[in-house]
């Protein structure tokens, strides 16, 4: 990803954060389905951005923006309801290891 469109406030990106979340789970030893249903405190089959926000707060010790939140529910909602399901998570997580795992 190659993206400079001239934010320099802060050095934070997506990947980021989905990095720490990715050794987060392999640390844990923790499943995308185990990590989704740790997120989704409501238990509602879906992640919305104060769920987001708070589950990578506890997780990885992120405290992100509500905008930073919102550009990760863009990048993964594919079918656009501004929440995040447990399937847009695991493509989310497939896109970041498929160079590596094979099973
Ligand atoms: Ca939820
Ligand atoms: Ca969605």
């Amino acid at each position: 990803m190659s993206d400079n469109s001239g934010d320099d406030e802060q050095q934070w990106t997506m990947n980021d954060s989905m990095q720490k979340l990715a050794s987060c789970l392999a640390e844990k030893d923790l499943s995308v389905d185990d990590l989704f249903a740790q997120i989704d405190s409501d238990s509602d089959g879906s992640i919305n951005g104060p769920e987001l926000h708070k589950g990578l707060q506890t997780l990885v010790g992120d405290f992100l923006s509500p905008g930073q939140i919102s550009s990760i529910i863009k990048a993964f909602d594919s079918n656009e309801d501004n929440r995040i399901d447990v399937e847009e998570l695991r493509a989310a997580f497939e896109g970041l290891q498929d160079d590596s795992t094979e099973e």
